[in-house]
Parts: C-alpha cells; sequence; structure tokens
C-alpha cells in the first residue's frame, strides 16, 4: 500500500494550472493506483504567509473543497482534510525548525522570487518558513509520493533531507517520500510571459481562472503571447506556442504530435480561438457542477470532518512518537 498526500493553497482563485498540474491529476490517480491511499488538503496555513482577507479565506477553503469534488476527487477513495484544522501540521513545523538551516531555506527559489518585492530583510518569517510547514505536512503522514508541480520539487527535496537529518540523530522515524511529477503538466506557463509559471497571484491577464466566465477565457487566450515565427510546433524555441499546445492537449485528449499535423496549415489566430473555445465549454460545464456542490455546505463540512479525523489520528500518533525521541512531555 502506497501512501499520497499533497496540497493546495486557498490563496486565491484556482488557475488551470492548479487543475492540470495537480486536481486532475490526484483525481486520475485515485482512480487508476486501487492501491494507494491518498491524503488531499487545503494548505490554509500556507496561505497565509501572503496577506489574506479573513472572510475570503474563508470562503475559498470550501470552494476548494468544492473544488477537488467537482474535478473527481472521491470522498470515499481520498481523505480530504484542512491543514489548520489538525495542530500536529503547526507542532512538527517547529519541531522540525531544528533541523534545518538557514542558509538551506534561503536557498529556495520560491522565496527567493517571493520576496523580490520586499527585499529579504523585509519579508516575514512565514514565507522563509514555508518549505519546514510543507515538510511536517508530508511527513507526518509517511507519505511515499507527493504529486505536485515542478515549482515544488525543490521543496520536496529539502523535506528529504530534514527527514534524514532527523533519522539519522534520533533513529528512523520519518518515510522518505519522493515528488511525482507528470510529463508535460508540470508546470503550466503563464499566458503573459511563457517563462514563468501560471499562478493565482499573479497578474489577471495572465492566468485561466477555473471560475472565469467563457468571454474571458476565449479573450484571454486571444491576448496571449505567442513565439516569433507562424508555426504551430511544440520545441524549447517556441515556449508560448508549446504551453498553449500542452493546454489543448489536455482538453482535446489528443496528443501534441497529433495537434501539430492538425493545425499544420493553421494560422495563430484560428489556434488561439479554438485553445480558447475547447477550455471555455470544458470549464464552463465544471463550473455548473461547481455551484450544485458548493451550495450543500453541511455535506462539505461532513466531508471535512471525517478527513480531519482520519488523517488528525495518524499526524497525532505521529507527532506523539516524535516528542518521545526528543523528551518532550
Ligand atoms: N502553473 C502550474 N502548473 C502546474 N502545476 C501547478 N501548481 C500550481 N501552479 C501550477 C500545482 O498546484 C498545486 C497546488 O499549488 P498551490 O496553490 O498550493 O501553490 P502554488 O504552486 O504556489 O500555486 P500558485 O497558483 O502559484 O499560488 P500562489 O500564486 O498563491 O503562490 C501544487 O502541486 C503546485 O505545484
Amino acid at each position: 500500500m502506497k501512501r499520497v498526500v499533497s496540497g493546495i493553497k486557498p490563496s486565491g482563485d484556482l488557475t488551470l494550472g492548479n487543475y492540470l498540474g495537480a486536481m486532475k491529476r490526484w483525481a486520475e490517480s485515485q482512480n487508476k493506483d486501487k492501491d494507494s491511499e491518498n491524503f488531499f488538503f487545503i494548505a490554509n496555513l500556507h496561505a497565509i504567509t501572503v496577506k489574506q482577507d479573513p472572510e475570503q479565506l474563508k470562503k475559498r477553503t470550501l470552494d476548494v473543497v468544492a473544488w477537488l469534488l467537482t474535478v473527481g476527487v472521491d470522498p470515499n477513495k481520498s481523505v480530504i482534510f484542512i491543514q489548520s484544522m489538525i495542530p500536529a501540521h503547526s507542532e512538527i513545523c517547529w519541531i522540525l525548525n531544528n533541523y534545518v538551516t538557514m542558509g538551506e531555506l534561503g536557498k529556495m527559489t520560491q522565496f527567493k522570487d517571493k520576496s523580490l518585492k520586499s527585499g529579504k530583510e523585509g519579508q516575514f518569517v512565514g514565507l522563509y518558513d514555508y518549505p519546514v510547514l510543507m515538510a511536517g505536512d508530508v511527513l507526518l503522514y509517511d507519505a511515499d509520493e507527493i504529486p505536485v508541480g515542478v515549482d515544488q520539487v525543490q521543496h520536496v527535496e529539502l523535506c528529504r533531507i530534514i527527514a534524514q537529518r532527523f533519522n539519522n540523530t534520533h533513529g528512523e522515524t520519518f518515510k522518505l517520500p519522493k515528488a511525482t511529477l507528470s510529463d508535460k503538466t508540470a508546470k503550466i506557463m503563464s499566458l503573459n510571459d511563457p517563462s514563468k509559471k501560471m499562478s493565482k497571484s499573479d497578474t489577471e491577464d495572465s492566468f485561466i481562472g477555473l471560475d472565469d466566465t467563457p468571454e474571458k477565457i476565449i479573450r484571454k487566450f486571444k491576448r496571449a503571447v505567442t513565439d516569433s515565427d507562424n508555426l504551430i510546433r511544440y520545441g524549447k524555441d517556441k515556449p508560448a506556442i508549446s504551453n498553449l499546445l500542452v493546454i489543448l492537449s489536455e482538453f482535446k485528449e489528443k496528443s501534441i504530435p497529433e495537434l501539430e499535423k492538425e493545425y499544420e496549415n493553421a494560422g495563430y489566430g484560428q489556434f488561439k480561438k479554438d485553445i480558447g473555445e475547447i477550455v471555455a465549454g470544458n470549464l464552463d460545464k465544471l463550473q455548473k457542477t461547481f455551484r450544485e456542490v458548493r451550495k450543500d455546505e453541511e455535506r462539505l463540512n461532513n466531508i471535512i470532518s471525517e478527513g480531519n479525523r482520519k488523517a488528525g489520528t495518524l499526524a497525532d500518533e505521529k507527532v506523539s512518537i516524535v516528542k518521545n525521541k526528543l523528551g518532550l512531555i
């Protein structure tokens, strides 16, 4: 039996990147891999490393649960829980802080990128400590696999270092997890700068929000940047078109070579129009399901309570083992 753990922050409107890179894959893996136990959580403690409006945060936390159900994460097959509702996450983070150095945390790309504006000195400690909280999220559950986007791989590697260091000092305590990546969707790029990943906290035109209207989606794809020549081809020298091909391939369920052939004689205009329409049509259907699922807050809260109960039992057991080893009474 293999254990899969992954989380998502309710820090903004979910994007196509979150959907293709994470949520859709979670649903697929849960159905494909009968031999796995899945834990998917809403990383609201991670979300507050960037200022959040409290009411919005509460609402978005339930929104994300509803989106997980909408895309097919099944609470009978996967445990869905809320990070802040299991105190063991904060507790293990504090403990693991003593097994990681400032040098290691300072090297994390996400920290460097996100503290560009304020400068490292002006940055709050939460963002710096983000990878340690994440390590705790994973180590509490003896996870084998962490399905993530490319952006999180560095954090999973640091998690292994922390776990190994703890194990070396106190004996075998934590399982060393590994990050699993999908081939192509591991990094969906921004629509107006294909050198950056698509992010929910970026500018409005750079991402497709899962709740964008069809008109908005079509317009955003129409305005998406393209590469210099007019060829629809996948390749390192064509980052913008490659990104659009990956997106189209996911929604059309056709391979990239098939799409290259299909669009051999088409221009960028037609290509972007087709992507806009197919994504808009699919998201429109998902949004209808989302609205139905989101209405039933009682069901959502029951799913969360049940998930918290299952995850909390395991997490408390692990914290208690760790405290014992450290002489914490
Ligand atoms: N563009 C992306 N392509 C592929 N995967 C992605 N993920 C996020 N963006 C992309 C994956 O989605 C999961 C949940 O991500 P998250 O919301 O917890 O954190 P994030 O990676 O920081 O996402 P954002 O959208 O960039 O959030 P903000 O802007 O708030 O920081 C992860 O598995 C992530 O890899």
